[in-house]
């Protein structure tokens, strides 16, 4: 008997997020696309239209690498993206960023969903200064046993493949993600925020599955670079024991 294919993102321990209403060079993105890291997620909180996220994707598309979109801006869903991620805000005090807008979006787009290449990710949004924090209205005070409560609420009953806990722009606390991560039981623990050199990256790395790396890659491309390595050969609490 055949086995199913793992799912290409359980194979991510290094990704990069790039913004595609920020500017980068064809040098810079180069480096950032060759550099070892497992793959690129496009992506970002303001800004994002069709066309920009179209001419990212095409200069991406001449490297060999995974290229994933998460999905903020219905208008700029493009064609051709190895997978979709859709981020559900599971501390949002709104209920449109958790169901409503992708509710919204099944009643319209539904038939022309390509389904095997979605992914959901439940978001646990801690910085109240991120813009996604303000755009969501996240309850941003959460402890760690509260974090761990939605984690546990999103992998045990809504089942979903991916929790993400997103301190975007600040590093977070990793004694809060080590008690999220325990309390998965299926689901794969994205960690993303203020990593912005090999310890901070090392941190991450012991306490979640997959680490993102965004905002450096414009402020410090080789200490963006020097992440890679670091999650690489950093052992994690969940991979390896
Ligand atoms: C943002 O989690 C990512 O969505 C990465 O965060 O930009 O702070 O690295 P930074």
């Amino acid at each position: 008997m055949r086995s199913m294919p793992l799912p290409m993102e359980n194979s991510w321990r290094h990704v990069f997020k790039l913004d595609p209403d920020r500017i980068i060079g064809e040098q810079e993105l180069e480096a950032v696309c060759t550099s070892g890291s497992d793959a690129i997620i496009i992506g970002g909180s303001s800004g994002v239209t069709y066309e920009n996220t179209e001419a990212l994707l095409e200069r991406i598309r001449r490297f060999k690498i995974d290229c994933a979109l998460e999905v903020s801006e219905l208008d700029a869903i493009v064609s051709g993206f190895d997978l979709y991620l859709i981020p559900m805000v599971l501390n949002t005090k709104r209920p449109e960023w958790l169901i409503g807008h992708h509710a919204r979006a099944i009643e319209k787009y539904g038939p022309f969903i390509p389904w095997d290449r979605l992914v959901s990710e439940g978001y646990i949004v801690l910085n109240p200064e991120a813009t996604v924090a303000r755009i969501t209205e996240a309850d941003t005070s959460l402890d760690a046993a509260a974090a761990a409560g939605y984690a546990g609420a999103a992998d045990k009953l809504m089942q979903l493949p991916i929790i993400y806990v997103e301190y975007s722009g600040r590093f977070g606390v990793m004694e809060l993600v080590g008690e999220v991560r325990r309390q998965l039981t299926q689901a794969r623990l994205f960690y993303g925020g203020g990593i912005t050199n090999a310890e901070t990256a090392r941190q991450a790395a012991a306490v979640s599955d997959t680490v993102v790396v965004g905002n450096v890659i414009y402020s410090d491309l080789a200490g963006a670079l020097a992440t890679v390595e670091a999650v690489k050969g950093a052992r994690s609490s969940s991979i390896g024991g």
